[in-house]
């Protein structure tokens, strides 16, 4: 028999035994194909242990979460395509490695940028890491562009009458970067949940222009005020209502609890070039203040080495914050398709658009002539595109650690009011399941 076609590296043994006791017709159709296989799996330590028996009456399987869409499946359904005119036919794979699973493939997960995506199987813990680079600069009204200048000169203030308020805005947010570090724990205690819990810690930079007096564009000078701390911490229970080897349906319950701050304040600079303290802007602040519903649904699945999701994730706000507002609701709908390179690499392409509700209310401590101190200017949508790519360790130290990057850019965004715009994020994610 011409083994032509097969990597003697892996054939070896195993896969003499394996093609030698299969039909004619099977075994030309595998040595034919083997090579594009090899290209397109995982090669043979990612494939389960034990042995695998396939017969007329039926299959003997390890467990089916063993069989991955690669080399073992297909020679599942090819057997099982012959076996009704083949005679009794075991098939004995006895492989290098530990047992194969579907959580080994770098595209098991989502692209970090998504959370939630995934449950666990009884009795696993997942811990996982997360930085999160928020970059804005610039403001726009609904999708147009404004400058500082104008925004100085034409704007109104909503505070004009009360002492010492100009009729317009005076004081301009140049740049805002947000950093954000995330720990997350999952643990499922049983199959039909998965068990999260998320907290974060949050630093936020914003750069001003302040113009001098009520009227003109005389530049007074800057100023920049930068608050951190802890942000809310999220709990969810997530329900695989759908879990095959290539695809996951699941549907979160999640609880977002307002840890983070929304009474923090800073030194500013006034257009009557005092510096008082005063309390800061919503955008600011470092949570929400109110309990927040967060549900999601997640759908995923992979076919050789390629992949495709979609994610819907809600913040439903509920009741008013301590300070007499309450946060719009958010809903987030993202898909994605990525692409496995190696057993150790995929790329992905994903989309997502966002919708964001109005501030409802008002804390009467936020009062000052810059476009984030009014409620009214929160809130709209934007589409954004996010180029990413998932790790994961494939031996020694690094097996089964996973790494994630993100990078996501804005396609369109429409936004309440004068509100600064969305430049570029970055995500990076570490995450390790025991
Ligand atoms: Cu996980």
């Amino acid at each position: 028999m011409k083994r032509r076609g097969t990597n003697p590296a892996h054939s070896g043994l195993h896969w003499a035994n394996l093609l030698t006791c299969l039909p004619r017709q099977f075994r030309h159709f595998y040595l034919l194909r083997w090579p594009l296989w090899y290209r397109q799996c995982c090669p043979l330590p990612a494939m389960p242990s034990g042995v695998i028996c396939v017969r007329p009456q039926g299959v003997h399987l390890p467990s089916p979460d063993h069989f991955t869409e690669t080399i073992e499946r297909r020679v599942y359904d090819m057997t099982m395509r012959s076996s009704g005119s083949a005679a009794a036919l075991t098939v004995v794979l006895a492989v290098l490695a530990a047992p194969a699973n579907a959580d080994d493939r770098p595209d098991s997960h989502a692209p970090i940028g998504v959370m939630a995506d995934h449950t666990h199987k009884a009795g696993e813990v997942m811990v996982s890491y997360r930085f999160m680079h928020m970059d804005m600069g610039g403001t726009r009204k609904g999708t147009m562009a404004i400058d500082p200048d104008t925004i100085a000169t034409t704007v109104p203030n909503r505070f004009f009458g009360r002492p010492g308020q100009p009729p317009t805005l005076r004081v301009v947010p140049l740049e805002m970067r947000t950093d954000m570090h995330m720990i997350g724990v999952m643990y499922a205690p049983v199959d039909w949940v998965t068990l999260m819990a998320m907290g974060s810690y949050v630093s936020k930079s914003m750069s001003h222009r302040t113009y001098r007096g009520g009227m003109g564009t005389n530049d007074l000078g800057g100023f920049t005020t930068a608050p951190d701390g802890f942000g809310d911490t999220s709990l969810a229970a997530i329900f695989p209502i759908k879990k095959t080897h290539d695809f996951e349906f699941s549907v979160k319950a999640g609880v977002s609890i307002p840890t983070g701050s929304t009474t923090r304040t800073a030194q500013v600079l006034t257009p009557m070039n005092m510096q008082p303290t005063l309390r800061l802007p919503y955008a600011m602040q470092l949570g929400s203040g109110t309990w927040d519903l967060q549900p999601g649904a997640t759908v995923s699945k992979r076919s050789g080495p390629w992949g495709w999701g979609a994610q819907y994730a809600g913040t439903i706000r509920t009741g008013t914050n301590r300070e007499g507002y309450r946060l719009g609701d958010s809903h987030v709908a993202t898909a994605w398709v990525s692409r496995r390179f190696a057993p150790w690499i995929s790329a992905s392409l994903r989309v997502s658009g966002r919708t964001t509700g109005n501030i409802r209310g008002i804390d009467p401590m936020i009062v000052a002539p810059v476009q984030t101190a009014d409620p009214a200017n929160y809130g709209g949508e934007r589409l954004d595109v996010h180029f990413g790519t998932n790790l994961i360790g494939t031996g020694g130290g690094l097996k089964g650690l996973r790494l994630g990057m993100e990078l996501g850019l804005p396609i369109v965004q429409d936004l309440n009011g004068p509100q600064m715009e969305g430049n570029w994020m970055l995500t990076l994610g570490v995450q390790k399941a025991f």
